[in-house]
């Protein structure tokens, strides 16, 4: 299983690069990896197993933070309506934005990153994405407030954006035009 060891950190170039498009289908070890980042989520919200193994509960999880610069991503989450988001994309694409924004008002959060950030992060609050699953089925998703969210956070991932890049420098609580709070 994978542990908060097998994640790079704040520094590590795997972060900074763009990662490459898997060939489909993925090869055994690429599915493999995508079970194991989804486990790891699972693993993560577990208070018993999170405790005994020291993990940081997460939401999502993307390639690049176990250093590896493929286009994989995954989630595990409810959203406010209790709808389960579970799932192991391959060439996650936002196809469609709306211009409306939403931010967390709390904040972001990153696995690789070992401190509080404080400010807000603007993000479109409604997303349209097409990928592959892991049974290799075409994936269309509608998303839309915290959800959309988690995506954009964890598809950043695989541009070698961090969450912070999004905050304001000079007033990192910042309120954009057309944003709300979520
Ligand atoms: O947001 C987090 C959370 C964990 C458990 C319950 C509720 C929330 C933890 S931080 C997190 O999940 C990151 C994971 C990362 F960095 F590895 F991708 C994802 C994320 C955090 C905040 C907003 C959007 C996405
Ligand atoms: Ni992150």
């Amino acid at each position: 299983m994978l542990t908060m060891d097998d994640i790079v950190r704040e520094g590590h170039p795997a972060l900074r690069e763009k990662s490459v498009e898997v060939d489909l289908p993925p090869t055994d070890e690429e599915l493999a990896m995508a079970k194991k980042m989804l486990e790891f989520l699972k693993n993560s919200q577990d208070d018993e197993t999170a405790e005994r193994c020291n993990l940081r509960p997460g939401v999502g999880l993307a390639a690049p933070q176990l250093g590896i610069n493929k286009r994989i991503m995954t989630v595990h989450f409810e959203d406010a309506n209790e709808t389960l988001y579970s799932y192991a994309i391959f060439n996650p694409k936002i196809i469609s934005h709306s211009v409306e924004k939403a931010y967390l008002e709390g904040g972001e959060g990153c696995l690789s990153v070992d401190r509080p950030v404080e400010g807000y992060v603007p993000r479109h609050a409604r997303i349209t994405v097409r990928g592959t699953d892991l049974e290799g089925n075409p994936l269309k998703l509608r998303l839309r407030n915290y959800a959309a969210i988690v995506f954009q956070h964890e598809i950043d991932h695989l541009d070698g954006i961090m969450f912070y890049d999004h905050i304001d420098e000079k007033n990192p609580f910042f309120i954009p035009d057309n944003a709300k709070a979520i």
